[in-house]
């Protein structure tokens, strides 16, 4: 029934189709609900894949705060997509804070270990402009300097180097004034690896979003690489950090595959709805 609703709702909506022949075959709403139906439920609330393995006992309000319509998504996907009057691109790299481009429109940034998907994410968030060029690598500490892409005059998405294993030297002059200071910075996504749960570094990193008390919110990635039953272990932990050692994170861990684009939608949703550019048409956020 939902899948049904939502195809006659995409069909009706003015969706935006890809056009270029090496988008990401799931890129758009409207190839993902051509899928089965329950797969459908869990590349657009991945948390619905998780869920039937939590014991009744657990709450699961938490999980579910930011949970917007589909039609939210859609307006979402369309700001994502590139158009002559609104220009999705790579725009400049910076070393140093006082590299940093000055600019109006509000900025997210995402931040996390070496190797835990920042990239990636940025990428498949970018896959309706698959020209849009983000590089990915197996190598750890592959991002050496802050990444910016401008997307139209909406707002900026930052690309971090990563910290911990063959993180560039001066990471932290770089990162940490960027997190403290940027005004126009928005939202800071910290990644977590969703197959190894949070790590002694990725608290590290928690500290100190805390300490510069600016909102911040976690993504756990890589879901498609280990079995519900660690995912939804390391999830449950970092959801109780979240609870008890943080003031500024946003409570909803947001769950994201880049390579079976599971939270992919709901993610662009929850940036556009940041950013300010899209007002949510029922209350989807608590
Ligand atoms: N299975 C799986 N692999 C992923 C996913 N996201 C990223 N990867 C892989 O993880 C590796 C690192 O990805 P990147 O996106 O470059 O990671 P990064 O965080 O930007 O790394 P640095 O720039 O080095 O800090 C690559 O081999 C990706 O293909 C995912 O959702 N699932
Ligand atoms: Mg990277």
């Amino acid at each position: 029934m939902f899948c049904f609703r939502l195809r006659l709702w995409l069909q009706s909506a003015r969706v935006c189709t890809v056009h270029q022949q090496n988008a990401h075959k799931l890129a758009s709403l409207q190839k993902a609900t051509t899928l089965p139906p329950k797969k459908v439920q869990s590349l657009l609330y991945p948390f619905s894949e998780l869920e039937t393995y939590l014991d009744r006992s657990v709450d699961r309000t938490q999980f579910q705060l930011f949970h917007p319509s589909v039609e939210d998504m859609v307006k979402a996907e369309k700001l994502f997509s590139s158009s002559p009057s609104h220009k999705i691109d790579y725009y400049i790299s910076a070393e140093r804070m006082d590299h940093v481009p000055a600019l109006e429109q509000p900025e997210v940034c995402f931040i996390g270990r070496s190797n835990v998907g920042k990239s990636s994410l940025i990428k498949a968030l970018f896959s309706l402009t698959p020209e849009v060029e983000v590089r990915v690598s197996k190598t750890p500490g592959h991002t050496k300097k802050m990444n910016f892409f401008k997307v139209g005059r909406a707002f900026t998405i930052v690309d971090m180097p990563g910290y911990g294993y063959r993180a560039p030297k001066d990471f932290v002059d770089m990162v940490e004034p960027y997190l403290n200071k940027r005004k126009n910075l928005v939202r800071t996504f910290l990644l977590v690896d969703g197959s190894v749960g949070i790590q002694k570094a990725d608290l590290i990193a928690l500290e100190m979003c805390e300490e510069f008390r600016r909102p911040y919110v976690m993504v756990v990635t890589k879901m498609d690489k280990c079995r519900p039953g660690t995912l939804l272990t390391n999830l449950l932990h970092l959801q109780n950090v979240v609870k008890t050692q943080t003031t500024s994170c946003f409570p909803q861990p947001f769950l994201v595959s880049s390579v079976q684009f599971w939270g992919i939608y709901l993610l662009r949703c929850f940036v556009a709805h940041v950013t300010g550019n899209i007002m949510l048409t029922e209350s989807s956020e608590n």
